[in-house]
């Protein structure tokens, strides 16, 4: 059983990875709008990723007879300048979702819930690779510059990436 101290925090959770889903979808839609198709598709599977993200903690709360409940989803920023603007905005939401998890798994110590702290550090792992991904490109773009034909190659890269569920915790 939860107490009601993880079970409001895990909720909290669930609302800023949905959060999360919001703002890449936002970013997704601002690079299709800038023609950028490579980032906008790279952009729409993190949206999907964060969804995944979302639904893991929404079915470990219940499978712990906890009470889900799904709070009001901020609106994200519509715009970004540029693409590199755009994933600087992302590598530091991570760097904020990455602070989440740490305290989220401080409640899970001081609550000795123990199961939850095993559940967490799915997390915990997944957030390396999360702030890994966003700064690496973070420093392709930045060593492109403004050289269009650069930047071009660099979408077209990442729109190969595809979705795949991740690996249960
Ligand atoms: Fe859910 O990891 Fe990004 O925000």
């Amino acid at each position: 059983m939860l107490t009601e101290r993880m079970t409001k925090a895990l909720n909290e959770q669930i609302n800023a990875e949905m959060f999360s889903a919001y703002l890449y979808l936002s970013m997704s839609a601002c690079f299709s709008e800038m023609n950028y198709s490579g980032f906008a598709q790279w952009m729409k599977v993190q949206a999907m990723e964060e969804m995944s993200h979302a639904m893991k903690i929404y079915d470990y709360v219940i499978e712990r007879g906890g009470r889900v409940e799904l709070l009001a989803i901020e609106e994200p920023a519509k715009s970004w300048e540029t693409p590199l603007a755009a994933f600087e905005a992302a590598y530091q939401h991570e760097q904020y979702i990455t602070g989440r998890i740490n305290d989220l798994m401080n409640i899970a110590i001081e609550e000795k819930d123990h199961a939850t702290n095993i559940f967490l550090q799915w997390f915990v792992t997944e957030q390396v690779e999360e702030e890994a991904s966003a700064d690496e490109i973070v420093q392709k773009l930045k060593l492109v510059g403004d050289h269009g034909n650069a930047i071009f190659m660099v979408d077209r890269e990442l729109g190969s990436r595809t979705f795949t569920l991740p690996t249960p915790a």
